[in-house]
């Protein structure tokens, strides 16, 4: 019934593997199973989610994931899929970023700094980041009183509304895609970690500076920071932002 039958999901993110897991539920035939990167303890000794994690490093067990799958799900998978395994087996990357705006790391960050499109993208994974041919999309709107983890919650609702509408479709092969309109724009982890520190002396307007700091706030994670000169110690701050 299905064209696709032995299917890896790859991923480091929970909540997606539940959501897929679930999704997955009403499509019988098919071999399924999940692996996220070695270094992601915390997903390996998670004893609340109902299926069972392998771990996989691509660099080295690509082949053997050829050999024994014809479908490979990337749900925010940390690694890079070499280019010689795109090429020999069908992966999907489930993308929290509106392609080609802002590809790479953390693209609600990037949105809310240069108000470039927000969302989610599932597409074809070729040899080059967050690019290959699309096959479903949807856009989300950041509100001036949204922070990066309000962005985020919408991009992973509609990562999941992309998967419920589209994934009958990518498993029996009969999707279409549609080419990005342009190659768009890439930010690396090096990007992020370049904007954590406050440049205290950068003169800018006040509404630039309340975009970053709500660009920089995610829950608990400690992103921007400046120097204490007296002590040299790091001071983290965020924003607390609230619409009437
Ligand atoms: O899994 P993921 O949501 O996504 C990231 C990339 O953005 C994505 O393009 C790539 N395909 C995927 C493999 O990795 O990342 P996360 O779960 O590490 O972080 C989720 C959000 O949390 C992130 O968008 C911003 C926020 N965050 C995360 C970290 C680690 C921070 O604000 N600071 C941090 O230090």
């Amino acid at each position: 019934m299905f064209y696709y039958r032995k299917i890896l999901v790859i991923s480091d993110n929970p909540f997606l593997i539940s959501q897929f897991n679930s999704l997955m539920k009403k499509f019988e035939g098919i071999e399924l199973s999940y692996a996220c990167s070695p270094s992601n303890t915390a997903l390996l000794n998670n004893t609340s989610l109902s299926v069972k994690i392998n771990s996989i490093n691509l660099k080295t067990d690509w082949e053997q994931t050829v050999q024994t799958h014809d479908l490979v799900f990337s749900l925010h998978c940390k690694q890079l899929f070499p280019a010689p395994m795109v090429s020999k087996v069908k992966c999907i990357n489930v993308h929290p970023g509106y392609n080609p705006y802002n590809r790479g790391w953390f693209p609600q960050v990037f949105s809310i700094l240069n108000n470039k499109k927000a969302g989610a993208t599932i597409h074809e994974i070729d040899k080059h980041l967050d690019h290959g041919a699309i096959i479903a999309q949807k856009e989300i709107e950041i509100e001036k009183s949204d922070n990066s983890l309000n962005a985020y919650e919408k991009i992973q609702e509609a990562e999941v509304q992309l998967l419920k509408e589209n994934l009958e479709n990518i498993l029996s092969n009969k999707y279409k895609t549609i080419l990005p309109a342009e190659e768009g724009n890439i930010n690396l982890k090096k990007d992020f970690n370049a904007l954590c520190e406050v440049d205290l002396d950068k003169p800018v307007t006040m509404g630039e500076a309340i975009d970053y700091l709500r660009a920089m706030t995610h829950g608990n994670y400690k992103n921007a920071y400046f120097i204490d000169k007296n002590t040299g110690s790091k001071i983290f701050v965020a924003i607390q932002l609230e619409k009437e």
